[in-house]
């Protein structure tokens, strides 16, 4: 048995009720055993057995009181996983699906794209079990209050950087912020994604989802392809989904897709960014809305998606980019988009793809782009937001849009040669594994026990 193997027995053990925590290490520690092999320094150090165990792991009750005046509990976390490379940070996750193997999956991953994005940011990943759906805007306030209220003794802008992920936005940031404020009596970066008024980056908002199609850009000018007239299908409808939509037709390319979890959006004519910002981002809406409003438009519920897989991926497409949540696209997806020839997939969300339909991608060597690289423009800006903070400047949109996009375009080259260095060319995963652990790896060691 391999070192790799090893640990991820005895965490399998450990952990067993927390698949996806495991199904995120088994991607990574799969693609790591050429270097493992390479570098035994990397086994004496108990370097696996060290990164896939946090370095603090926060649960706390939040407790507010609703519209009705009904006490109402949540459970908030935070999870501190690897401060090797610089502070903590990640996201927050508001949503009835989360607890702490969830919060685990997606620290874990933050590590490594946080140390691909080549910027001093350590991994780490927050949230609670709270539903926003369907609570009024002051129960929204009241939520962040309570749930700040404790998280504030643990973070700060040179120590835990939390920001925005599902369920969190601009509305939730400035809510927390404000808490922050409040208690601490420090005006500071400690959260990114804040709004412009008071030390938010431009292009923050835009990140996540045109850092995914400067990723997809990238992969593909390396085989001499492009995106301009390609049609695409995106799913979500989210923060990340709406400026990948916006991005893509910007560089002249048309999706046609979007999906909630209640639904999906076939717009053969591409869809429309305005109106998907008007339903989603003002209206809070179902997309109902947008088949209202966009003639042509056709919406299909989900309770009428064929075997309960997202229609999404049935639409004939040159590339995909799955933007809602973690398992939205399974291997029958995979194969699907496959045959009906999609040569691009690029990760918005976090593990939007399980193992089997990963591997799947790999094999079939279409430009595959894992979430850990594809995604990391939304942390990267992150991190040009705490440097704008930092320095109490503010840059502007275009200044901060093309930091992104050079960022992405390393990102792309360090997984591509690192890939190369291992002996498989195409294999992005194994390529932005690998390089992600190394920096992180080599900085533990060198910082000793
Ligand atoms: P949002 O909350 O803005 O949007 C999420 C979208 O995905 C919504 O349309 C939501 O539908 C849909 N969705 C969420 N959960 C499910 C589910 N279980 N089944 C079906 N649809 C679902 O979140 P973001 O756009 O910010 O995040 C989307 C993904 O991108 C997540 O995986 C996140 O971790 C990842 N990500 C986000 C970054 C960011 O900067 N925001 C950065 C990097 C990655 P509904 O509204 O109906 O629930
Ligand atoms: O998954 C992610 O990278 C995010 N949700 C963004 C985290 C951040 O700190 O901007």
């Amino acid at each position: 048995m391999t070192y790799a193997e090893k640990v991820m027995e005895n965490l399998r053990e450990k952990y067993s009720w927390q698949p996806v925590f495991l199904q995120a290490v088994q991607e990574v520690l799969q693609s790591l055993k050429p270097i493992l092999e390479k570098n035994p320094v990397y086994e004496r150090y108990r370097i696996l057995e060290r990164l896939t165990e946090p370095e603090r792991a926060l649960s706390f009750r939040v407790d507010w009181v609703n519209d009705k005046g009904e006490i109402q509990v949540n459970r908030g976390y935070r999870i501190q996983f690897n401060s090797a490379i610089g502070p903590y940070k990640g996201g927050l996750r508001l949503h009835p699906s989360v607890n702490m193997g969830i919060l685990k999956f997606l620290g874990f991953e933050q590590i490594f794209k946080n140390s691909l994005t080549g910027l001093p940011i350590g991994g780490a990943k927050g949230g609670s079990d709270f539903d926003p759906k369907g609570k009024s805007d002051l129960e929204i306030m009241r939520f962040c209050q309570a749930f700040m209220t404790e998280l504030y003794k643990h973070i700060g802008a040179t120590i835990d950087v939390p920001a925005g992920d599902i369920g969190v936005g601009g509305r939730e940031i400035g809510y927390l912020y404000g808490q922050y404020k409040k208690l601490t009596n420090r005006y500071e970066g400690v959260l990114t994604g804040k709004n412009i008024l008071f030390g938010g980056s431009l292009a923050r908002t835009e990140a996540t989802g045109y850092g995914v199609v400067y990723f997809a850009m990238a992969m593909l000018q390396a085989r001499g392809e492009s995106l301009k007239d390609k049609i695409c299908v995106v799913s979500g409808a989210g923060n990340v989904a709406i400026y990948c939509c916006q991005k893509l037709l910007e560089i002249g390319a048309k999706p046609v897709t979007v999906s909630d979890s209640r639904g999906m959006i076939y717009d053969p004519a591409g869809i429309n960014v305005e109106v998907l910002q008007q339903v989603k981002e003002r209206e809070r809406a179902s997309l109902t809305r947008y088949a209202e409003l966009v003639s042509g438009a056709k919406y299909t519920p989900a309770a009428d998606y064929p075997e309960g897989r997202n229609a999404v991926w049935s639409v004939p497409c040159f590339a995909a980019f799955p933007c809602a949540t973690q398992n939205e696209l399974n291997l029958a997806d995979a194969k699907t988009l496959l045959a009906n020839g999609c040569k691009c997939v690029a990760e918005g969300a976090n593990m939007p793809s399980t193992l089997d339909a990963v591997h799947e991608f790999v094999k079939a060597k279409i430009a595959y782009g894992p979430a850990k690289a594809a995604n990391a423009g939304g942390v990267a800006t992150s991190q040009l937001e705490m440097e704008q903070n930092a320095s109490m400047q503010s840059w502007d949109f275009a200044t901060v849009d093309a930091k992104l996009k050079q960022i992405m375009d390393n990102i792309y080259t360090n997984a591509a040669e690192t890939a190369k260095e291992f002996g498989e060319p195409d294999n992005l995963v194994m390529g932005a594994n690998i390089a992600g652990f190394r920096k992180v790896a080599d900085a533990m060691i060198a910082q000793g026990i």
